[in-house]
Parts: C-alpha cells; structure tokens; sequence
C-alpha cells in the first residue's frame, strides 16, 4: 500500500505495511480503485452537462463517495466495494444517455471504460492504481506533489459540498470543477504552472462550497450567538453525537424528544451548541463530553450511553465499546451497526435510542465547569466597532487565528503553549478539533471582548475568513495589513482544502504545523513559500516574538 494523504502518514513519508490510523492495505486499494472509478465517470459527467442532461444523483454521489475516502471515515471494504458497483452503474446508465443525446458519436477516453473484475479481489485491482499517478506525471515529483494536493484538496472540497447539499445548498459549478480536477489527473500535458493553478481552484471552489455550507446552516439554525456549554452531564441516560454533521445532530434531537434521553456532542459538533433553533428546539441537547478525536477510544469507553459518529474522525474501535458506537453517512467500520439513511438522507435511529435505553446512562449530576461557544462571523462582526476601538486604543495588539485538527503527535502541544504564551492585550480566535488542547483555559475579557474565542467547526473556517475580511474592511486595510497572524494546525484533507482557500484569498505569513504534508515536495513548498511566505511553525516563542514584531 501506499498512502500519504494525512499528517500522521508513517515516519513522514507514507504509510507501506499499515496506515498509523488503522487502514488496512485492502481498504487502502480499495479506496484507491474507487477513486479511479471516480475518475473514470468524470468525463461523461462532464459531458453530460454539456448536453444540458446533468444527474444530481451523480453529483451527489461523488462527493460522498470522496468524502467516504477521507482520513478516519470509512474503513469497510464491503462498503467500498459497494460504492464501486454502484459508480460503474451510475456511469454505465449516464454513458448511455448522453450518447443518445449527442449529435455526432463520442470518443471516450480509455478511463471511462476501465472495469474492475467484481467476481475477482477488488482490493488487488485497486492495487494497481498506487502508482497511476506519478505514472501521469512522468516521474516529475513537483507535478506528482501538485496532483496529490488537488486530489486530497478535492476531497475536502467533496466533504464541505455533501454537507452542503444536505442542507439543500448546491452550486453546479462545484460539481463540474471536480469532474474537471479528476479529468485532469489522467492528463500529461500540464505543466507546473497549470497544477498550481488547479490547486488553487480548489481552493476558490472550496470558499464557494463553504459559503454555501454556512448559508446552509445559518438558514436552517440561525446565526450562532456566544453560548455556555456545559462540560458536565446530568443523571439520565444518554446519547453522544460526534462528527461534523450538525444535520445529523438535528435529526437524532427531533427523533428523542419525549424518550427522556440527553444528548451530548462530541468533538467537532460541539459548537452545534451556538445555533439558537437547536437551542430553542431542543432543550434535551445539554452538555459537551470529551475532547479531541483521537482521545476517542478512552471517552467513548466512559460514556454510559449510546454513540453515533456522522464524519471522521473515527478511530478503530475498541470491543469494550463497539456494540454501542453507530456509523452513519459515509463512515464505516466492519461490525459497527450502521444506519441507512432514507431518501432524505435521514436514518432511523431507533438501534441508537434502543441501546441508549439498555445502557445505565449517568447515575447523578455532575457539575464541573463550562466553555464558550459560537463566535461566528454575524456574533464577532456585530461587535467590529468595539473591536477596531479597542485596536485603536491600544488595548488590543494582536489577533491570533489558532486554529485547525488536532492529532496525537507529542509536537502539537505546541499550540497549547503557543495560546498560554500570547500576551495579555491579544486575542486567540480558534476553530476546529484543534482547540480543544486550550478550550477550557480562562483567558479573561479585554473590554468586553473575550480573549479566546471559538469560531466553530473546521466546517467554519468561512466564518473565521468573514471574520478577517470584515475587519480588514473596519480598519479600511487589506487583510495581510491587519494586525492578524494565522497559526494552524493540520491533518487530514479538509485541512488542505482551507489551506488551499486561504492561498487563493493570498493571504500571507501562515504558520504550519505540526509537520508540513509528506506529499508537498521541496520546489512546491519553496513555491509556496517565496508566494505566500507560508512557514513551517518553529518553537511558540520565536513565532510569538515574529509575529508580534
Ligand atoms: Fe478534526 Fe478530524 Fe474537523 Fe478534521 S475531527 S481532524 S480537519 O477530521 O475535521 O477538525
Ligand atoms: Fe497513513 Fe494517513 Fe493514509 Fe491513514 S490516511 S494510511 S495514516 S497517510
């Protein structure tokens, strides 16, 4: 196997034997043949619009596939094998649709009618496709490091544009972009030049898709308002949602009310507190339990209730909890139960509240401390005068955006030390899984203003780039002139979608960390260095002292 689409890839270099998340080789080539099956529809796709026969179903079904591809999402080979059956079905009913619509006969290229053997091992089929794309690149590294980029960029964009649609937020021009982005993968006529300028488009497709998910969960949830969340629960039994997909989290609430259940959130959906409909809806959604992802298998153990996870990151689970933990959408894992989504996309989570009910839930109340949430771009912005006074005053010197995945490595507690470390006239805003190695730090208001303060999601660096573009306009500066310094944090590939967002919005000086990606060679880095002066993180006091300088 080969794989190196994550921080975490083994020694730095790939993971070879066994991913350091817990893939297996087969689900490894498996996943690789059904991208290659992606790749092989993209141009009929492509096609198909052209002709004015677009298929939504198809769209759709892309981006959760790719998705389902991501770091720490799915690790069911039966369900990829699944999805590969169904993309050669997808493809085969559209090829034959749009060559009756088309005026003269098509000549596809060879990819679209590649087919795996479905009575023969498709894991070993899938292997033959590790090395398709340095093949494609004629042994050039940099063009190589540039394809990989837009491939793992395409899947963070793919991940945003399903959460996205689920909220009935779509953009065609998403779409067909990634149908262009596959296509150009199986070119060998792009220079250096035009990679970087794909990758950069996903980087402006991906500001697109994230608008589009904002509005989504804006329209349906109202704008986040600064919220307590209790880190502590109450007696009763209890269900804990972990992922992303706030939708998701809706869906279970609706289907508890009146069974007695609390409902906790887990990880990323703990900023699903900030949306004033669920607040008002929804009173049985009560406190936030654990941390970060990949402390999962020690709270999921904890937790005396069922479990559901809607989006990475999960990690291999443990027996002493796995008849509890539920998957849904496009996360997997073999023997976890799953819940089918219907037409809707919505699943019946009767299993989930069945073993909720089995379990003892919490035997008491518990009163330990609460964080804040929900200072998204409408809460921050509303109150952009009293920042750019207190800017002007003097009071506050520096803003500092923290933010991005978290991970196990030792060197990640460089941003906990990082955030203690900043001086007391500045403010940390922070996003992602990231913040939870500070969330619960008390650093104090300045003014009214509080110093630490959570964006949201991963799925909100939108709101985290609103928030810099509508001070930029309050100061009447540009955003790289605003005393603003982006200290982040990555993992796995919607990490590199942002990135990619943030370069195409030019924004400069970016710290990152904890490691730079395996698969940015070193001519692309220095590219991206000598353009956007993007760094590596060094040590929080030298960074602290350069950006404050
Ligand atoms: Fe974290 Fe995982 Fe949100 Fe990522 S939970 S690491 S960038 O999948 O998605 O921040
Ligand atoms: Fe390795 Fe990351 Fe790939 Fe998993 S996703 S196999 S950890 S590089």
């Amino acid at each position: 196997m080969f794989c190196e689409q994550c921080e975490q890839t083994a020694s730095g270099n790939g993971c070879h034997q066994w991913g350091a998340c817990g893939k297996s080789p087969e689900v490894n080539s498996i996943q690789d043949l059904l991208v290659y099956c992606l790749r092989s529809i993209a141009p009929i796709a492509l096609k198909a619009y052209e002709l004015g026969i677009p298929n939504r179903e198809i769209d759709r079904f892309t981006c959760e596939a790719m998705f389902s591809t991501m770091t720490n999402v799915n690790f069911s080979t039966k369900r990829f094998a699944d999805s590969t059956q169904q993309v050669l079905q997808l493809r085969k009913t559209l090829k034959q649709a749009v060559e009756s619509k088309s005026p003269t006969p098509i000549s596809w290229p060879e990819i679209c009618n590649y087919q795996p053997d479905f009575e023969e091992n498709l894991s070993e089929q899938g292997q033959n496709f590790a090395l398709d794309l340095i093949q494609k690149a004629n042994g050039n590294i940099d063009i190589y490091s540039l394809q990989l980029t837009t491939i793992y960029g395409i899947k963070g964009l793919a991940s945003y544009a399903f959460h996205a649609y689920e909220l009935g937020q779509e953009d065609e021009k998403i779409y067909q972009f990634i149908y262009e982005a596959l296509i150009a993968l199986d070119r060998q006529d792009l220079d250096l030049n035009a990679w970087v300028g794909l990758a950069l488009k996903v980087g402006e497709m991906n500001l697109r898709a994230m608008e589009l998910l904002d509005a989504g969960h804006t329209g349906h949830y109202g704008h986040p308002t600064p919220t307590s969340v209790p880190l502590n629960h109450r007696q009763g039994k209890a269900i804990l949602v972990s992922g992303h997909d706030i939708k998701q989290l809706e869906a279970l609430l609706k289907q508890t009310v009146d069974t007695g259940i609390t409902v906790y959130t887990h990880g990323e959906l703990l900023p699903a507190h900030g949306y004033p409909i669920l607040k008002q809806n929804y009173p049985h959604l009560f406190g936030h339990f654990g941390t970060a992802w990949q402390n999962q298998t020690k709270d999921f153990a904890k937790f005396p209730g069922a479990i559901v996870v809607t989006t990475n990151c999960l990690m291999p689970p443990h027996e002493t909890y796995d008849q509890k933990l539920f998957t849904l959408g496009p996360v997997g894992y073999p023997g976890l139960g799953y819940l089918p989504s219907d037409a809707d996309g919505i699943p019946d989570f009767t299993p989930v509240i069945q073993e909720a009910l089995e379990l003892p839930g919490f035997l008491d109340d518990e009163t330990l401390r609460e964080v804040k949430t929900g200072f998204a771009h409408n809460a921050v912005l509303s109150v952009a005068d009293h920042v750019v006074e207190a800017v002007k005053a003097g009071k506050i010197r520096h803003f500092f955006l923290v933010g991005g995945c978290d991970g196990a490595k030792p060197g990640r507690s460089y941003y906990t030390e990082f955030v203690e470390k900043v001086p007391q006239d500045c403010v940390v805003l922070t996003l992602a899984c990231g913040k939870f190695r500070f969330f619960d730090k008390e650093l104090g208001e300045i003014g009214n203003i509080p110093r630490l303060m959570d964006v949201g999601q991963c799925n909100d660096a939108y709101s985290a780039i609103q928030i810099a573009l509508g001070l930029a306009k309050a100061f009447d500066i540009g955003v790289n002139e605003l005393p603003l310094s982006m200290i982040l944090s990555w993992y796995e590939q919607k990490a590199v979608a942002v990135l990619l967002t943030l370069l195409y919005l030019g924004i400069q000086d970016i710290r990152l960390g904890p490691t730079l990606p395996a698969f940015i060679s070193p001519n692309v880095f220095q590219l991206l260095s000598d353009t956007y002066h993007l760094k590596a993180i060094s040590t929080p006091d030298e960074d602290l002292a350069a950006c404050l300088a």
